[in-house]
């Protein structure tokens, strides 16, 4: 009994003995580590200069024909087609499909087969599609920036939620203050919080002023405080957003129809009303388009992600169903992505060999 009480008496011993010891040696590393002296900071410079990263120049550009590979692919088939000759039915076949597949429309591909029928095709028969669909596409394509004077010219954006608004906004205002111009961008996509913030990185991003009110916030008051602060700091342009989504498309169109008026009435001056369609979603976009073109007196397409589509033909479906011009193809989600539309770049990234 003695013998085991000693025996727990030593232990009980030693374990104090441990405990002080332990406690001593990280005491000690705590100190250790506080006499680490920090390095010493260097001294500051007299005058701050903060780099600026450089803006891209427009110099950077993509072409059209290095952006349209998947499109140009559906057209292999059309540029192997035999040089010269009579054009039999297999030939036909051919180019009807492709054209079907790329997306230019029925009216369209009716339209070309019936000419190349018709005519034949002395120079070949992709050098026939080409010179047809090229004459498919006589749309005036000029862009205004100028309002009359006293007034500030106002881009509206329009379309449905996704296809690519906002992104268009950023690279049009890189674009236009490249070109010399000041440009505000109005936050009129009140729907949700993020879509104001997404604005606003692009403004930053370009160096365009932003207006944006709250979530919820009436868009016609975010037009009206742009156009406000547009005249009073001179700037040249006002590049307004809009929501893609409503409760239903009937709130949506009267909503923009608002909008439009606001935006209108001076000290603005509505010189474009640009609709924003995804290339992607093919013959959807034409259907898309139809519902808003009456409520938004649009002057322009941007046709967007032309990059990641085969249906690089939808522009001939828009420009013939629609008869409005494409005016800017979106090729990418850099600053840089966004191409004025040349019908004849076009046409020949499409089918010239
Ligand atoms: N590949 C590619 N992507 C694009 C292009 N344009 C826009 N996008 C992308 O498409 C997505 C939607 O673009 P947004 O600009 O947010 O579209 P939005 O119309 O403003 O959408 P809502 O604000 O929801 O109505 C983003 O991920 C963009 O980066 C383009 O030309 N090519
Ligand atoms: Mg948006």
């Amino acid at each position: 009994m003695i013998g085991s009480v000693v025996v727990l008496a030593s232990v009980l011993v030693i374990a104090v003995i441990l405990v002080v010891l332990v406690g001593v040696g990280v005491s000690r590393s705590r100190r250790g580590r506080r006499t680490i002296a920090p390095p010493p900071a260097p001294p500051l410079p007299e005058v701050l200069v903060t780099e600026i990263a450089e803006r891209p120049e427009l110099d950077d550009e993509p072409t059209l024909g290095s952006r349209l590979g998947a499109s140009r692919g559906v057209f292999d088939r059309v540029r192997s087609l035999s040089a010269t000759g009579a054009i039999g039915d297999e030939q036909l076949d051919v180019v009807e499909e492709v054209l079907l597949r790329s997306d230019v429309g029925v009216a369209t591909t009716g339209a070309v087969l019936e000419a190349l029928r018709r005519d034949g095709a002395p120079d070949g028969i992709a050098s026939a599609v080409r010179r047809l669909l090229r004459e498919s596409m006589v749309a005036e394509r000029h862009v205004t920036t100028e309002a009359e004077p006293d007034r500030v010219a106002v881009w509206l954006f329009v379309g449905v939620n996704g296809v690519g608004k906002t992104t268009t906004i950023g690279k049009l205002a890189h674009r236009e203050i490249a070109a010399g111009r000041r440009v505000v961008l109005a936050a009129g996509d009140t729907f949700r919080a993020a879509a104001a913030e997404q604005l606003a990185t692009w403004a930053e991003r370009t160096g365009a002023d932003v207006v944006r009110a709250g979530e919820g916030a009436d868009p016609g008051s975010v037009i009206h405080d742009a156009l406000g602060r547009a005249s009073a700091r001179g700037a040249d342009l006002v590049l307004a957003d809009t929501a893609g989504r409503r409760a239903n498309s009937t709130n949506l169109l009267d909503e923009l129809a608002k909008v439009r008026r606001v935006a209108d009435r001076a000290p603005g001056q509505v010189v474009e009303t640009f609709m924003v369609l995804d290339a992607t979603t093919g013959q959807n976009a034409l259907a898309q388009a139809r519902e808003f073109l009456a409520a938004a007196s649009v002057t322009g397409i941007v046709l967007t992600k032309l990059d990641g589509t085969a249906r690089g033909g939808i522009v001939v479906a828009i420009e013939r169903e629609l008869a409005i011009p494409v005016k800017f193809v979106g090729v990418g989600e850099g600053v840089a992505d966004l191409i004025p539309f040349d019908p004849d770049e076009f046409v020949d990234s499409l089918v010239r060999a």
